[in-house]
């Protein structure tokens, strides 16, 4: 067992109270006492500079992501990201050691060069890691019963997401996110911003900000290859291909 691991399940034992209040605020209850911990995620979730190995062959996904898009996708737009990433960093005086989640929430005093390559990079690394073919929900997990308290069903919020990653208009992401108010909410963002970042956004695109729980690539370059201009198919299909485990892990981390 990791570490980690350890103290998560250590941590889970002693909070009684945590999750009494966390169980209220899934409820729609929000106490006036329930502490708002900074939601950037534990430190097994932070996000060096460099690009890891890809979890799995070009061609574990198919056929919901063929494997030359697979291959284009990691070896050559995310790798971009992750060396202007190192390039920006190291011309705006940042440690090449920082973690992005460090970074993120002071992503307004960087230049455009380093918001767009620093969300790039966060943003694929993460996505890798939330796909897996052949899971599940598991319905006795905190995630689903927040999912059904939150949204009244999981098709629910599908719905929703599908509608978010269907109607971001350009280049973007759609999201679930945990916001410090220990609410699950969908929304999308433009180009490779995230919720992660400290960005305030508009009336007509208002910007949430929180711990991603996952978050869909909606980028031409994740599926124009295989699915042309239907984007709605690639998003109906995401869900077949979702790491449940991890993304339960995730949402268990950070409530
Ligand atoms: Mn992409």
């Amino acid at each position: 067992m990791s570490s980690s691991r350890r103290k998560f399940i250590a941590t889970s034992a002693k909070a009684g109270l945590g999750t009494l209040l966390a169980s209220q605020a899934i409820s729609g209850v929000l106490s006036s006492c329930t502490t708002t911990k900074k939601v950037t995620g534990p430190a097994s979730f932070k996000t060096g500079f460099d690009q890891q190995p890809l979890p799995y062959t070009y061609n574990a996904l198919e056929p919901w992501i063929d494997t030359e898009t697979m291959d284009i996708h990691y070896n050559k737009h995310a790798a971009a990201y992750s060396k202007n990433l190192k390039e920006a960093a190291k011309a705006e005086g940042i440690d090449a050691n920082s973690s992005l989640e460090d970074i993120f929430p002071k992503i307004n005093q960087y230049s455009m060069k380093l918001r767009n390559n620093a969300g790039g990079h966060y943003n694929h690394e993460f996505f890798w890691k939330l796909l897996k073919p052949n899971t599940a929900p598991g319905e006795s997990s905190n995630l689903y019963k927040a999912i059904v308290a939150q949204f009244g069903s999981l098709d629910k919020l599908k719905e929703k997401f599908n509608d978010a990653a269907k109607s971001r208009f350009g280049s973007g992401w759609a999201w679930l996110v945990y916001t410090k108010d220990k609410q699950l909410v969908v929304c999308s963002t433009a180009n490779q911003d995230n919720p992660l970042m400290g960005l305030s956004g508009t009336d007509k695109d208002p910007f949430i900000s929180g711990f991603p729980i996952f978050g869909l690539d909606v980028w031409e370059h994740a599926y124009y290859l295989k699915y042309r201009n239907r984007r709605a198919e690639y998003v109906e299909n995401f869900w077949k291909i979702l790491n449940w485990p991890y993304i339960q892990e995730r949402f268990d981390a950070v409530r």
